[in-house]
Parts: structure tokens; C-alpha cells; sequence
């Protein structure tokens, strides 16, 4: 945890309160004399009334919920800082990217989108990824997904995709799935949705971690400079330990072995001082190119592509800080597209157009009125005054006779403030237009951008994308439903929509294909940054293994970043041979292969049946997730019983450098897909 306090920290200590080793009191500061026992008439009589103690005790308790968030229920923040690296006025007066000078506290917020606020957290899924910037000009929210780019390209059609999506309504099932008809039958008949379903049904919807996933704002915004010269803007985070996915089998059993997952290894980060990082990136198209791509820059359904424009990075945030309390930070942010300071603006993106209602709507029901701006997380670190008055929860007292404008009793005051002095002015774009329900025809390219991430895939990928829509569709009952997707994806590629439809029982398609050949290096997850940084190795260890050399290793691999586990039959300590000690940190009921990033058999008694039958489970299930593994002394025979000594990812090297050397490499390129492709 950080230690040094930024303005946002200063603040919320005025709200933080401690009652460790004080009395209980009623919310009226009334000390109580006992809490065990409701007051009665007589030991065996009935509670009175009277007991006011126990009254608000109960009525407390019986109001402590909340409706949860009707898309992003589940989820888990920390707070942060950013830093810019670059003075960017020339795009836009935004202050906090003026100065490179100045660090900008920061609250992020992931979450899974579909999922009730207890389900587990390594669905198939959209990730948001919504940071609130608490700038000295007000709080500026980048609201954003990890994934580029939307369903939908019109507002008015989120309530028909979010209730396909959620649990059927006549039998409330299934939990955080898109697997099943509703979901499916959306998509066939919404066709725009087809780039994001690419996404959806790729490794970007099983992140190994919200430390290791990009964020994206989707929208086009706008940047505006001092001269008041607009561009068009899209935000891109960028991970430093790289974009890293699990595979499917492996997110299934993690929901039912972890279903914190993902909150898990952020809090633990954090709290181990490996401060996740991202990088801030922005692609800047001018005004006078607005039409000079093969994609309208309007379009939600359409990314840039980073080869035809480039990302900037211009800043980096670190995540420092975990929350006191989930509650009062994580669960009552609110976040907000339209919180904007001068500089930042934005576009007639119909999508966007339609979220700047809706966010402020949905916390009134939510938060219970319009003052949650007042809660402790949601204030801007800047003062704020204006003339709203009263509602639920109020807690600002606003002294003095006058809340209106315009008025001559207090000098009419509160006032705007001009341009100069930091008013906010909408960029004056010309628009003009009659009123029509209608779609701009340059929004009606739906394949194009699929098929060139189709494209960009890597094998593995591809074949991951495959098996995705193979098991999605496998859960659909309505045959129909199932041909329609087929001949919808048909459009995108005929080599992802043969297989799948063979898969999945139904005709292949007989026409469809795509002109398609363009790609985007970017996109695939194989060229992103390799790391061992904490990376949790496993290391299976018993009784009368080889001292030296495997302390020699496990300190080796920390020194490489990497956390390694010792993990054995019991809790407690193991002696080596050569009468060295080392504490055990799991047992393998405590922990599980999936939960691990790599395996290391470090020996142990393999006439021992259940330490045996332990390490074969460990190797196998990680050599099934693709995953690291390796084996000194005599962990080499579990290797050899699986016959898996020379597969990729494999390391069996004698020496303990040699070891370390070969298996560092191994962690740090994550999984190893050429398993799957013999
Ligand atoms: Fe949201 N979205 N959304 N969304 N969204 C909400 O606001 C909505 C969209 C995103 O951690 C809700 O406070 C509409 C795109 C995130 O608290 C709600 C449309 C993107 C979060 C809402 C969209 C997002 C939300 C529910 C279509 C990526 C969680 C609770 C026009 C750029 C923020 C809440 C958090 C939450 C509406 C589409 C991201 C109902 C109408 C596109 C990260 O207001």
C-alpha cells in the first residue's frame, strides 16, 4: 500500500472512522450496556417494544441492500494515480493532461457485465474497465469495456441486448452465461453485433487478469486545445505486464474452485506491492479526415486500426491502493460517460448520445436520489456550488438566504464562469439534419471489421474462437436459432463458420465468405509483452527432497518476479535431505492447478501413492491449460510418466541456472499452443 497521501486519500480521511477499541453506541452516540440479549418481560417473555436498541438494530440490518447495478454488478476497485508523460495542449486544455508535473488521483472499477453481483468471475465476457480521474477541474470518467468496440449502434436498442443476455426471464437461468437461445437469437437478428461477438467468443472474455487486460473508451470523443481546434480521440490502456488470457476449461473449473478469481489477484497485488500498471494510449484522427476511412468514425461497432493510426502513449496510472471498505467505495461510485472537464467533448455517436442519459438515471435508483454525488468516493476533489437544494441524504449544508439565479441578494452569485476561467463550452460543431428515426448508411458495413480479426488471429486463437461459438451454440436449444448464427457468421469467414456449424450439428454454409484479407498485428494477444512478474509458480514439494538446490531455485524465480508456492500434502515444514527447512504455503486441497500460472515438480517420495497421485493431477491439468512446467530431481518421473518431457513449455534442465534460465522463459510466454496444434 502507498504510503504517500494524494489530495483524493487526504479527503476521504474526514469520512474513515475506526471503532476498534471503543464502546458500542446507538447512532445517537448512546452507549449500550449489552448486545446478546433483547430486552423481555421476564427471561422467557416477549421483546418489548421499548428496545430501541434492538430496533435500530434490526431496521438497520433489514435495509442494507442496495439494487445492484442492472450491467456491471460484479465488480472490485482500487485506487490509484496517473501520471502524464507528455504536455498534450496541443490536442486539448484538459489540465491534468497539461502538466506533466501534476499526478492525478484516480478510482477504477473492473467488472464482468452480464453476471449478478456474487457470480463467478471468470464468465465468457465483456470487462469494464471505468476509471474516475479526480482532476483538479472536476472528476473526469472514462467509462470504459476491454474490448474496443460495442453490440449495438444505437442506445435504444441496450435494454433488448442486455435482457437477451441476462437470465431467461421464464426460468431465471443462466447466470452469467451468453451460452443459451435468448442471447443468440438476439445476435442472429441483430447483425451489427457481429465484430463484437468475434471479440466476445475470443480469449479477450476469459482475462487471466484485470492486471493483464486492455481497457478501451470505444466511443470517438473529442479533444479540444486552447485555440478551440477539435480531434477525434479514442482512449486505449495499455497493460505493462501485456494482454493474457485463460483458456476455456480451465475459467469454468476457476469459477467453481475461485469465484473471486480476479478481485483476488488485484487485492493481493496490491497488497504485495506489485502495483498493476497501464499505460495511457490515444489515436488522434484531425476533423478535415473525418471521411477518409473505410469505417465511419461515428460507429461504435468499428475500432482504428493501431497500423492505420497510430496509439500515442502519453501517461501511465498505477493502481496503489487497496479500498477500506467495498462497500461504502466499490459499490457506491458512480461513474458517469458525461463527467468531462474543458478539453475533453463529445461526438455524435449514437451509442455515446444515449449513455449520457442513461448513467445518472440508474444511480437515482441505485444510490436512492440526487445527492450521491456527495458521497465520500464521488466528490471531486475540487469545491463545487451551484444552487441544487435538498432530496434524499443530503449532507452539504449550504448557509445563506439564496439558492436561485439570476439574483441581486448575493451579489448573483453563485456565477458561471467564463471560458477563460475554466467554463466549460460545448465544442460548437454545425449540425443540422430532420428529425428521423434512421441509421446512417455508413454504419452498415457489419463484417468488414470482423473478418479482419478473424484475420488477425493467430492459429491458436482462431482455433480458441472455434471451440468459443462450438460451446456457445452446443447450449442452444432452438435449431433455428443455431442456422441463423452459421449464416450470419458465414459472412465473417467460411473457415470459422464450416467447422463450428460441423460442431455444432448443423448444415454448412453453403455461400458466404469474405473479400476481407486486411489484418491488424495489434489485435492478437500472441504479440503482446512477455513477463515472468508475478507469475504464481506452484512448487510441489515432500520430505526428502534436495535442499540446496531447490531453495537455490525458488529464490532464483522470485528474484525473476515470479511467486512461487510451495505447495505439499500438509501444512507446515519440510526437511530436506540435507536437513534444510521450508514452510508450506498450500496443500493440494488448498489450492489448485488452475489457479496456478505454472507448475515446478520439485521432487518429493513417489512411493508416497497420494503424493504421486497429486503430482500427476498438477502436471496433467497444467499441461492441459497449455501452462508451464517443470521438474528437477525426481519430479522428472512424473514427467516421464506422461510422456510430456519434450513438449513445448516443458523444462526438465539439469543444472539449477540452466533450470532457471529455460523455465523463466517458459513463464514468461504464458501459455504453449504449439501443444495444441500436434
Ligand atoms: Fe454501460 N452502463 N451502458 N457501457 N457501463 C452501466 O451504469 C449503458 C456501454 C460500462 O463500474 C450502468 O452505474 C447504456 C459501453 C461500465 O460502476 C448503466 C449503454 C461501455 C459500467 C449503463 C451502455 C459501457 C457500465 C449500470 C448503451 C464501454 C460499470 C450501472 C448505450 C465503453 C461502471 C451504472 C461501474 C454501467 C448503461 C454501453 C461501460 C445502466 C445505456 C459501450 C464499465 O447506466
Amino acid at each position: 500500500m502507498s504510503d504517500r497521501k494524494n489530495r483524493k486519500d487526504e479527503q476521504l480521511d474526514q469520512y474513515r472512522t475506526d471503532d476498534s477499541g471503543k464502546h458500542t453506541t446507538t447512532n445517537q452516540g448512546l452507549k449500550i450496556s449489552e448486545d446478546e440479549f433483547s430486552l423481555k418481560a421476564g427471561e422467557r417473555g416477549p421483546t418489548l417494544m421499548e428496545d430501541f436498541h434492538f430496533r435500530e438494530k434490526m431496521t438497520h440490518f433489514d435495509h442494507e441492500r442496495i439494487p445492484e447495478r442492472i450491467v456491471h454488478a460484479r465488480g472490485f476497485a482500487a485506487h490509484g494515480e496517473f501520471q502524464l508523460y507528455e504536455n498534450l495542449e496541443k490536442y486539448t486544455k484538459a489540465d491534468f493532461l497539461n502538466d506533466t508535473s501534476k499526478t492525478t488521483p484516480v478510482f477504477v472499477r473492473f467488472s464482468t457485465v452480464a453476471g449478478s453481483k456474487g457470480s463467478p468471475e471468470t464468465a465468457r465476457d465483456a470487462r469494464g474497465f471505468a476509471t474516475k480521474f479526480y482532476t483538479e477541474e472536476g472528476n473526469y470518467d472514462l467509462v470504459g469495456n476491454n474490448i474496443p468496440v460495442f453490440f449495438i449502434q444505437d442506445a435504444i436498442k441496450f435494454p433488448d441486448l442486455i435482457h437477451a443476455v441476462k437470465p431467461e426471464p421464464h426460468n431465471g437461468m443462466p447466470q452469467a452465461a451468453s451460452a443459451h437461445d435468448t442471447f443468440w437469437d438476439f445476435i442472429a437478428n441483430n447483425q451489427e453485433s457481429a465484430h463484437m461477438v468475434m471479440w466476445a467468443m475470443s480469449d479477450r472474455a476469459i482475462p487471466r487478469s484485470f492486471r493483464m487486460m486492455e481497457g478501451f473508451g470505444v466511443h470517438t470523443f473529442r479533444l479540444v486545445n486552447e485555440k478551440n481546434e477539435a480531434r477525434f480521440v479514442k482512449f486505449h490502456w495499455k497493460p505493462v505486464l501485456g494482454t493474457h488470457s485463460l483458456v476455456w476449461d480451465e475459467a469454468q473449473k476457476i469459477s467453481g474452485k475461485d469465484a473471486d478469481f480476479h478481485r483476488g489477484d488485484l487485492y493481493s497485488s496490491i497488497e504485495n506491492g506489485d502495483y498493476p500498471e497501464y499505460e495511457l494510449g490515444i489515436q488522434v484522427i484531425k476533423e478535415e479526415d473525418e471521411f477518409k476511412f473505410d469505417f465511419d468514425v461515428l460507429d461504435p461497432t468499428k475500432l482504428w486500426p493501431e497500423e492505420e493510426v497510430p496509439v500515442e502513449i502519453v501517461g501511465k496510472m498505477t493502481l496503489n491502493r487497496n479500498v477500506d471498505n467495498v462497500f461504502a467505495e466499490t459499490e457506491q461510485v458512480a461513474f458517469h460517460p458525461g463527467h468531462v472537464v474543458p478539453g475533453i467533448d463529445f461526438t455524435n455517436d449514437p451509442l455515446l448520445q444515449g449513455r449520457l442519459f442513461s448513467y445518472t438515471d440508474t444511480q437515482l435508483i441505485r444510490l436512492g436520489g440526487p445527492n450521491f454525488h456527495e458521497l465520500p468516493i464521488n466528490r471531486p476533489v475540487c469545491p463545487f456550488h451551484n444552487n441544487q437544494r435538498d432530496g434524499y441524504g443530503r449532507h452539504t449544508i449550504n448557509t445563506g438566504q439564496v439558492s436561485y439565479h439570476k439574483n441581486s441578494l448575493s451579489n448573483n452569485t453563485p456565477s458561471p464562469a467564463s471560458e477563460e476561467e475554466g467554463g466549460y463550452a460545448h465544442y460548437q460543431e454545425k449540425v443540422e439534419g430532420r428529425k428521423v428515426r434512421a441509421r446512417s448508411e455508413s454504419f452498415k458495413d457489419h463484417f468488414s471489421q470482423a473478418t479482419l480479426f478473424w484475420n488477425s488471429m493467430s492459429d491458436h486463437e482462431k482455433d480458441h474462437i472455434i471451440s468459443a461459438f462450438s460451446f456457445e451454440l452446443g447450449k442452444v436449444g432452438n435449431e433455428s436459432v443455431r442456422k441463423q448464427v452459421i449464416e450470419m457468421f458465414a459472412n465473417v469467414s467460411l473457415d470459422l463458420a464450416k467447422p463450428v456449424a460441423e460442431n455444432i450439428g448443423v448444415d454448412a454454409p453453403t455461400s458466404g465468405g469474405s473479400d476481407v484479407t486486411k489484418s491488424s498485428p495489434a489485435l492478437s494477444q500472441a504479440n503482446s509483452v512477455q513477463s515472468t512478474k508475478t507469475r504464481h509458480v506452484g512448487v510441489l514439494l515432500d520430505q526428502g527432497f534436495d535442499g540446496s538446490k531447490v531453495q537455490k531455485i525458488i529464490n532464483s524465480l522470485q528474484s525473476e518476479g515470479m511467486i512461487p508456492m510451495v505447495i505439499s500434502q500438509k501444512q507446515g515444514t519440510l526437511k530436506s535431505k540435507d536437513g534444510e527447512t521450508v514452510d508450506v504455503q498450500h496443500t493440494f486441497t488448498t489450492i489448485d492447478p488452475v489457479l496456478l500460472d505454472a507448475v515446478y515438480v520439485a521432487g518429493g517420495n513417489m512411493e508416497d501413492k497420494a503424493f504421486k497421485m497429486n503430482a500427476n493431477y498438477y502436471v496433467s491439468e497444467a499441461f492441459k491449460h497449455f501452462k508451464p512446467i517443470g521438474a528437477t530431481g525426481n519430479g522428472v518421473d512424473v514427467l516421464k510418466e506422461h510422456d510430456m518431457q519434450h513438449a513445448a513449455g516443458v523444462v526438465s534442465a539439469d543444472g539449477a541456472e540452466q533450470f532457471v534460465k529455460e523455465f523463466s522463459q517458459a513463464v514468461a510466454e504464458h501459455r504453449h499452443f504449439e501443444r495444441q496444434l500436434v
